[in-house]
Parts: structure tokens; sequence; C-alpha cells
């Protein structure tokens, strides 16, 4: 087998963000981008000589050509093993139980989550580290910096690996394990999770929908769900995953499941419903007639995961990113456990949980998660609610209200204003910048501005600082505006608002959201003067 190094020359535009590089297909597919990149990955990888690798990605379109590319790349670069997933898929979580698992070095995975697919969509790749979770900013900005300067690759001449076969092969000297995608990710969900006690809710007559949005989920949640625990044929919808996700955004927010929804707040609604996204780590629950906040469902999780087998023992801790929603620590606060407070992204929770730290943490957009790897994971979220809906036989909803009435309510809502162009969106967030000092004591309708700051995290565990997270008014009203731009669009700028606001009175706990937080949203368009830098007079997504 021949080994070439092919003359390369940098593109300028290889910066990993929120999680992993994200770009529009049409950009991976330049000559030499993928490879590029990858061999910037590889190139940071200490040990890759002789050491196991795992490749995987969620179906989406390009996924197919990046895997025989990444795979005859890791031949020539000395790795001694690659596992694979089946036809090249895996799930984020997967991924993540996979490397853990196996004690690979690290995984590569092809994905851009929860941004549109196909032709005309998006790719992405990021890279795993040993632990199971995404690579630190610092790994991040070598790789960059590496991608910057890089003027070759390497890789095999090597005719395309057959993948749609489980079991053994070899690229050059390197051999290939091509693994089912599910296997492992469904052991280590039956440990965690008391399958007897679900299943036995399934054959009471419980009924859900679990709708994968044609993205990766639908295997797992098909052998999990309707395999091992026994809920009737048709549980999981769109459970194929297909190139362009069958058009779906695969973003399980009210606004994107839509069908979801509908469903759920009608008429025939069955007892539970549940989403995820394009790679499988994010989760969407829904109650009969009620959304749960994914800020809400963290809180719950974290005052009754101690029902479930994994976590008999209760929580060391608990973590949520700062623009979610302060429910989980009124729940941490009553447990006597710590909760941090750490910037978007889920490369901030490793450190945490591979320090004992914390035991769940989650993201206001959907993410929550435990130590059992260190991605946030989806499906689990899905199935530790199924275990405490079997254990407490109460429905969703009475456990979210009962919840609001032992720790108050967090109306919460994000506004997002996607697409705008770059400098004026960063503007916007300079001036919002400069103008903190003067805000304290400022009356915007009836909230008074009563602390202000641009979110900076000091890591408890290696002391790195990451500045500049977002910025945060807080309300003596008990209510708050955050304002930071996303890390994983790959067109224009999109600017996030948080908000919320807390709601003690139990009188007070079944409002319409948008009415509750109307003085919020009103008070955060005037501090940073949105219509007049933006253009726009409405969010293109309310969540
Ligand atoms: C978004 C979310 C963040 C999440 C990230 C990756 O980032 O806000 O909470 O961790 O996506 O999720 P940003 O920078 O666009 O706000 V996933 O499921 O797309 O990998
Ligand atoms: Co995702």
């Amino acid at each position: 087998m021949v080994t070439t190094s092919i003359p390369t020359t940098p593109f300028s535009d290889q910066r990993p963000g929120t999680s992993g590089l994200r770009k529009k297909v049409t950009v991976f597919q330049q000559p030499r981008y993928v490879e590029n990149f990858i061999q910037s990955i590889f190139d940071n990888v200490e040990g890759a000589q002789g050491s196991t690798l795992v490749i995987g990605g969620d179906g989406r379109y390009f996924n197919d050509v990046v895997v025989q590319t990444a795979l005859k790349m890791a031949a020539a670069h000395g790795f001694s093993r690659v596992l694979v997933g089946q036809r090249g898929l895996l799930s984020t979580p997967a991924a993540s139980c996979v490397i853990r698992k196996h004690r690979a070095i690290g995984g590569l995975v092809l994905s851009a989550s929860h941004n549109p697919g196909g032709p005309d969509g998006d790719f992405g790749i990021k890279f795993n580290m040993s632990h199971g979770g995404p690579a630190p900013e610092s790994f991040t900005e070598a790789v960059f910096k590496r991608a910057s300067a890089i003027t070759e690759y390497k890789i095999v001449d090597a005719p395309d690996i057959d993948l749609s076969r489980i079991g053994p092969t070899k690229v050059g000297e390197m051999s290939v394990e091509v693994i089912d995608p599910v296997a492992d990710y469904a052991e280590l969900m039956e440990q965690l999770v008391d399958f007897e006690k679900i299943a036995g809710l399934f054959r009471s007559g419980f009924r859900m929908r679990f709708d994968a949005l044609s993205a990766i989920t639908g295997p797992y949640a098909k052998a999990i769900l309707e395999g091992r625990l026994g809920a009737p044929a048709g549980t999981v919808v769109n459970g194929e995953p297909k190139p362009d996700f069958g058009g779906h955004h695969p973003d399980p927010n009210p606004v994107h499941a839509h069908d979801l929804m509908e469903l759920m707040l009608g008429p025939d609604a069955p007892d539970f419903g549940a989403a995820s996204d394009g790679d499988g780590d994010r989760n969407m629950i829904v109650a009969r007639g009620l959304f749960v906040t994914p800020s809400d469902s963290l809180a719950i999780l974290t005052s009754h995961a101690h029902l479930a087998p994994g976590y008999a023992k209760g929580l060391a801790g608990v973590a949520r990113s700062m623009p979610t929603s302060r429910a989980a620590d009124r729940v941490a606060k009553k447990l006597g456990i710590n909760c941090f407070e750490t910037p978007t992204g889920w490369k901030f929770f490793a450190n945490l949980l591979d320090a004992g730290l914390i035991t769940l943490c989650g993201e206001e957009s959907a993410g929550t998660g435990s130590n059992h790897i260190r991605e946030k994971d989806g499906l689990w979220a899905v199935l530790l609610w199924l275990n405490i809906l079997a254990v407490t036989k109460k429905p969703a909803d009475q456990i979210v209200r009962e919840h609001w009435a032992t720790f108050g309510r967090d109306y919460y809502t994000r506004h997002d204003y996607e697409e705008l162009e770059t400098a004026p969106a960063n503007e916007l967030m300079d001036a919002l910048r400069k103008k903190l000092p003067s805000l304290p004591g400022q009356r915007f309708g009836n909230l008074t501005v009563e602390a202000c700051d641009d979110f900076a995290y000091t890591d408890p565990v290696d002391g790195s600082v990451t500045p500049k997270q977002g910025i945060r008014i807080l309300f003596k009203e008990d209510a708050r505006a955050v304002f930071r731009l996303s890390g994983t669009g790959t067109s224009g700028a999109t600017l996030r608002v948080y908000l919320e606001r807390f709601e003690p009175n139990t009188d007070r706990h079944d409002l319409p959201t948008s009415d509750v937080l109307a003085p919020v949203v009103q008070a955060a368009n005037e501090i940073a003067e949105i219509a007049a830098r933006t253009g726009r007079n409405e969010p293109s997504v309310i969540t």
C-alpha cells in the first residue's frame, strides 16, 4: 500500500466553533478542504502511532465521502485500528460511548448536528478526546493554527472500504472494524436505567411518540424503545436516517418539531412525546399538553435521578451552561450539592465530569447528559424520564407542575436572530459591552437593572480562563436577559437572546410564557437596540 504526501495550501477559515468546524457542504466540497482539516487534527493527536481511532457520523449528505477519506488518512498517519460505525454511522453520544469503552485515543465525529443537511445544507467535523468528549479550546486552537499553515497531507492509495457489513477488514496496515452503531450504546443504557420498569410501563398501556426527525437517532430509538422495551411498533416516527433529513430541520424544539407539538397539544396526545436532533445528542421532552423547557427538564432530572439505578447513590453535583435558566440551581441548593455555571458548549463540562465534581449537566438548547459519557445524550434523557415516570406512576405534566409548586417556575424563552450581517452583529455586542458600566440602576419599563457583566469562566479544575462568553443582565425583579452570538451557524451571524423570569407564586404558574416575559423582551430589545442595529423587528425563531 502506497502512502503519498500531497502538497496543499491552507484555507483561512478552519477555526472550530462551539462544536467542531461547521460550514456549508459546498465549502467542505472544495478540493483539499476536508483533507487539510483532518490532517491538522491528526497532527495534534499525541500518540496516534499504534492507537485506536473511532470514526462515525450522523449520516448527512457527504458523510459517506468523508468517512472514506478519513479512513485512508488514518491509515497513512499510523493509527493501528479504526472502529467505524456500519454505513459510516454513529450518533454523537454513541461515538463518545465507543471511544471510552474501547479505550480509543479519540474519534472523528462527522456532523453539523442540529443544522440542516443535504447538498445545500451544512456539514461538520469535530474531534473528541480519549475521555469521549469534545476537544477543549486549547486543542481546537492548535488545530486552527496548524490548518492555517499546512503544506501537505498524507493519505494511502486504497480502494473505498465496504462499510455495509459488520466485521473486520483492512486499509493498508491498519485494521478496520465495522461495528454495529447501536450495540455498545444500548448496553450502556441498560446499566443506567431500569429497562424492566420501563417495559412494565409500556405493558400497562403507556403510549409515547418519539420523533427522530429522519436523523441518526431513529435506529437507536427503534432498537431500544420498540426492540428492548416493548413499545408498540410505530412509537418511533421518521426513524430512517436520511442524507437531507427528509427536509426536516433536525433541531428538536417546538418550532422545528411542529408535528410532535401538534400531536402532544391535541386531543389524541399519547402520554409522552420526545424528539432528538441530527446527531442524537439533543432531546426534546413534551408532556401531554405541555412542552417541558430543557432548563426545567434538567432541574427535574436532577431532583429525580436517584430513582434510576445508575444514579441511586445520588449526585455529586450538577452543572448548566450560563444561559440555561437557574431552575437547576434551586434543586441543587435543596439537595445540598454544587451547581456550576459554564460557558455554552459541551466541552466545558468534561473537566467537571472527569474530576467527579458533577454527575448531571445540561444546556437550554436541549442538551442533557451525565457522567456516563462526555457528550450530551438525547435518547438517554428520554430513557431517564421514562424511568422516572415508571417509578412515580405520575403523568409527566403532573411531575412538571409539582416541580414548579416546590421550587417556583422559571419562565424561559430564547429569541434567535439568524443570518444577520456579521459586522452589525459584532457592533451590537461591542456597544452592549461598552454600556455595561452605566446600566445598573437604570429602569426599562418596570424593570430595574441590578447587575450586569460579560461572562468569563475560570475552569475550577485546570484554571483555564475563557472570557467574553455572553452578556448577562440581571434585573431586580428576578428576571434576566443574556446576549451572545452563536458559534455553530454557517451563514452570517446569529444573535441569541435568552430571556427568563422567576415566579414563586403557584397561582401564576399557568400563564402564557410570552405574556410573562413581554416586559423582559422589551427591556432586552431596548438595551441592545436590536431593531435599530439589525433592522429586524421580530426574531427569526422563538423557542
Ligand atoms: C448551540 C447551542 C449550544 C450547543 C451547541 C452544539 O451553540 O446554543 O448550547 O452546545 O449548539 O449543539 P451556539 O454557539 O450556536 O449557540 V449540537 O447538538 O448542534 O452539537
Ligand atoms: Co447535536
